[in-house]
């Protein structure tokens, strides 16, 4: 029994050997999916590491982040990759790295309260995540002109980070979990989010 994970992600979870490990560091926060999922096994794996090749992304560009904050950036990566039931709020983009996009997904009010509460300490330069940053080494940092500065003077609300940081890929609901109207990135057991989007596609009847 090592439980050594407990402190990375300030999770509960013991494993028992190597294998277990592995698959719990590579695959924790997108197995939500696993049953059903627009994910491969490698986008999963990739989801958990720090500047992976999905999109060369780097998170800690002021510094570390928080354990805590990353935990919903992973789990967001998960939602947007794997997510069998985003159909609704698909859109054509003309971009150089995707040709669809997510628009306007009614994020449930708890997910987006609890990442904000989670990031509220961490440090950032930017409000939209996906423009304008220096790509000039390879991963993007901070562009010239932008200052790291605290997460709220960026953010100052659950609602501004939840629609800004991926360009309006969310928007911010008051809608709970028990709903049945938003989408939620953090569930456990059967997928909450294909009824959610059935009631979406029957323009919300
Ligand atoms: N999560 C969610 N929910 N929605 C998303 O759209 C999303 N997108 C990403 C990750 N998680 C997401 C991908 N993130 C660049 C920056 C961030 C990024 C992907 C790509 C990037 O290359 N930005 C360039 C502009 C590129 C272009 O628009 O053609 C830049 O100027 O910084």
């Amino acid at each position: 029994q090592i439980c050594v994970w407990k402190f990375l992600f300030g999770l509960e979870k013991c494993v028992k050997g190597h294998l277990q490990i592995q698959e719990f560091v590579h695959y924790y926060f997108c197995s939500p999916w696993r049953d059903n999922a627009c994910c491969t096994a490698n986008t999963s794996a990739e989801a958990h590491d720090d500047a992976s090749y999905l999109y060369n992304f780097n998170w800690n560009h002021c510094g570390i982040m928080s354990k805590e904050c990353k935990k919903h950036f992973i789990q967001d990566t998960c939602f947007y990759e794997c997510s069998p039931h985003l159909g609704p709020w698909i859109q054509p983009v003309d971009q150089s790295w995707r040709k669809e996009r997510i628009l306007d997904v009614p994020l449930c009010k708890e997910d987006c309260e609890t990442w904000w509460e989670d990031c509220k300490n961490d440090i950032t330069c930017k409000d939209n995540w996906h423009k304008g940053w220096d790509w000039s080494s390879g991963i993007n940092k901070c562009p010239e002109g932008s200052k790291c500065s605290k997460w709220t003077d960026f953010f100052p609300t659950p609602k501004s980070m939840c629609e800004k940081i991926w360009s309006n890929s969310y928007i911010y609901t008051t809608y709970t979990k028990t709903s049945g109207k938003c989408m939620q990135l953090w569930f456990t057991g059967t997928n909450p989010n294909k009824k959610v989007a059935e009631y979406y596609l029957n323009n919300g009847q």
